[in-house]
C-alpha cells in the first residue's frame, strides 16, 4: 500500500486543519483574568475616539465594492448585498489603540477573515495581506494575523450599522493588533508573496504591532 494518491501537504492545508482544531464559531470571549485585560501602557476609556487620517471618504453603501485579488485561487468582486449574504459572524472583542487608550467589549457583526479566506482561497505563495482604504490608507498584516479566530471584515457594532466616521460601510478588525491595523472604509484586499508596509508602517509604526508586547514603533 503506498501513499501516491495522498495530496500533498501545503501551508494552506495544515493551516485550515489548525483553524479546524481551534473551533470556527467562537464566541470571542476574553480568556485573560480582568486583572490582566489591559495590555501594557495602556489605559480603559469608555467613549470611543475617532481616528484617522482626517478626510473621510463620501463611500455609501450603494458604492461600496470589495475588491479581494492577488495571490489567490478566486478574485472576489462584491457588492455590499453581495458581501451581506456571506456567512455572518458576531464577535466581541478589546480594542487597543497606539495612543494609548483602550474600549472593552466592543460588538461586531460581519464577515470573518477565515470565512473570506475560504471564498478566496489564498494561493501557496500568499504570506502577506495588505488593506487598501477608499480614503487612501494602507496596512499590511502577515497572513496568518489577518486569519486570526476573532478577526471580521464589520459591517456593524452594537447591532447597529457601523457609523462612517467608524469606518463604514464596513471595515477590517483584529482585535490581537494595535488598532491602526484595522482599516476603516475596507475597499480592496490584497494577497501578497513579499511584504508591503503600509502607510503608518513606513511611517516609524512598527511593522507587526502587537499591544502585548509593546510593539508601537519600529527599532530602526
Ligand atoms: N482607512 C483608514 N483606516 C484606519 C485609519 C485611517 O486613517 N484610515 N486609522 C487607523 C488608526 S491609527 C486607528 S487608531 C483606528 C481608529 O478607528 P476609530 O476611528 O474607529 O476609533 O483606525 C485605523 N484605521
Ligand atoms: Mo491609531
Amino acid at each position: 500500500m503506498t501513499d501516491d494518491n495522498e495530496p500533498p501537504e501545503s501551508k494552506l492545508t495544515r493551516s485550515k486543519q489548525r483553524w479546524a482544531r481551534e473551533g470556527k464559531f467562537l464566541t470571542g470571549k476574553i480568556t485573560r483574568p480582568e486583572e490582566q485585560r489591559l495590555p501594557p501602557g495602556q489605559h480603559l476609556t469608555r467613549d470611543w475616539p475617532v481616528l484617522d487620517l482626517g478626510m473621510l471618504p463620501n463611500v455609501t453603501q450603494e458604492h461600496w465594492r470589495l475588491d479581494v485579488f492577488g495571490a489567490v485561487e478566486q478574485t472576489i468582486y462584491w457588492t455590499f448585498a453581495q458581501f451581506q449574504a456571506q456567512p455572518q459572524t458576531q464577535f466581541v472583542s478589546d480594542i487597543h489603540c497606539v495612543t494609548t487608550w483602550s474600549r472593552y467589549d466592543n460588538q461586531w457583526e460581519g464577515l470573518a477573515t477565515r470565512d473570506l479566506l475560504a471564498a478566496c482561497r489564498p494561493r501557496e505563495e500568499a504570506r502577506f495581506v495588505v488593506l487598501h482604504s477608499y480614503d487612501g490608507y494602507t496596512t499590511n498584516l502577515p497572513l496568518e494575523d489577518f486569519a486570526a479566530e476573532d478577526a471580521l471584515l464589520a459591517h456593524s457594532s452594537s447591532g447597529k450599522p457601523l457609523e462612517h466616521e467608524h469606518g463604514g460601510p464596513v471595515r477590517l478588525v483584529v482585535p490581537h493588533l494595535y488598532f491602526w491595523k484595522s482599516a476603516k472604509w475596507l475597499q480592496r484586499i490584497e494577497f501578497v508573496a513579499d511584504d508591503a508596509p503600509g502607510f503608518w508602517e513606513v511611517r516609524g509604526y512598527h511593522n507587526r504591532g502587537d499591544p502585548w508586547t509593546e510593539q508601537r514603533y519600529s527599532e530602526d
